[in-house]
């Protein structure tokens, strides 16, 4: 059990690199790999790590998060954050196992729900219930080896205890150095999500995987990570909750992206506040500009830089540098 993810995910790395149990080689990958590991956090807000050698791409977390609520699978949007999920692409134009937002956010069933509101509902009539489960990998799912994108997740669960809500990942594999921050993060998001529609704090985050692993090419990266944390404790940022998310707040949200990501508009630390979303939002569409400079190959410009949170600016100058100060 974890009080942030920063001590979660450096655990997780030491254990992998330390006491690897199997060394595998599927897919042409070889990976160290523990399986069966699992951990809580108390808080599942504590879900960002401060560690600057992991150069985290925040700008990714946020548009994999909002394209996840959309219900959304193309390519275009989120290969824009993250240029290596093209590959994973059988047709050119959308994910299949990677896309867990067709499978959560859109209506599914003659009821017209979809798993996530389902889930919602269920909590809202037994607020005791261990029903509120959703299902990500699918049984017919062609897990040949020609398939190169089949859902990591099995499912995510809520359980609504002790006033808190509490949310619980089941992966069948999962890599500890990328794709480990990047779930959690999203997982998480999804469990505040569903918090403020049940108006209830959010509660812990438990993960749970059966194949946990690293690429041995990642092997110097963890070594890099791992030498931070023992420099020193990470630096500490305020988490903020979130404040939810209308259909039209998403909405404007995704417009916006479109906008920044095609070049069509920019934002600054101004007009931004002009628009109806929380500043919490405000900050998602600051954090896309920023990166839209950066894959322009300018510097964050400093009215940008200015209006970003302490965190964020921190995030995004660990990851680029070069780009901002
Ligand atoms: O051979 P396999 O399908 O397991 O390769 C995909 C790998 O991508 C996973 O084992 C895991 O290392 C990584 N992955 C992840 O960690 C992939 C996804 C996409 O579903 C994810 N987290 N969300």
């Amino acid at each position: 059990e974890f009080a942030t993810f920063t001590e979660a995910y450096t655990a997780v790395l030491r254990h992998l690199l330390d006491h690897p149990e199997y060394k595998t080689a599927g897919r042409g990958k070889d990976a160290l790999e523990v399986p069966n590991i699992s951990f809580r956090l108390t808080n599942a807000i504590q879900r960002t790590p401060y560690l600057a050698a992991r150069r985290a791409n925040i700008a990714f977390n946020y548009a994999e998060l909002l394209w996840y609520v959309a219900g959304r699978d193309d390519i275009t949007m989120i290969s824009y954050y993250a240029p290596r999920l093209a590959k994973l692409s059988t047709d050119g134009l959308t994910l299949t196992g990677t896309a867990y937002g067709p499978r959560l956010f859109r209506p599914d069933g003659p009821d017209g729900l979809s798993q996530f509101d389902r889930c919602v509902k269920a909590l809202e009539q037994d607020r005791d219930s261990k029903r509120a489960a959703m299902i990500i990998m699918r049984p017919h799912e062609a897990i040949g080896p020609d398939n190169p994108d089949v859902a990591c997740t099995l499912g995510l669960q809520f359980m609504l205890r002790g006033g808190r809500l509490h949310a619980t990942g089941y992966m069948r594999g999962n890599d500890a150095v990328i794709g480990l921050l990047c779930d959690t993060f999203s997982f998480t998001m999804i469990q505040e999500l569903a918090a403020r529609r049940l108006g209830v704090p959010v509660g812990s985050y438990t993960h749970h995987v059966g194949s946990m692993h690293i690429n041995v090419l990642d092997r110097e990266k963890v070594a890099a990570i791992l030498a931070e944390a023992d420099a020193g404790p990470a630096p500490r940022f305020p988490a903020p909750q979130m404040p939810g998310l209308s259909s039209a707040e998403l909405e404007l949200l995704l417009q916006w992206e479109a906008v920044l990501r095609a070049g069509a508009g920019e934002l600054t630390g101004d007009t931004v506040t002009a628009l109806p979303l929380p500043h919490y939002w405000q900050q998602a569409l600051l954090v896309f500009q920023a990166y839209q400079q950066v894959q322009a190959g300018h510097p964050v410009t400093t009215d940008i830089a200015a209006a970003l949170t302490p965190a964020h600016r921190w995030l995004l100058a660990a990851r680029w540098p070069d780009r901002i100060t």
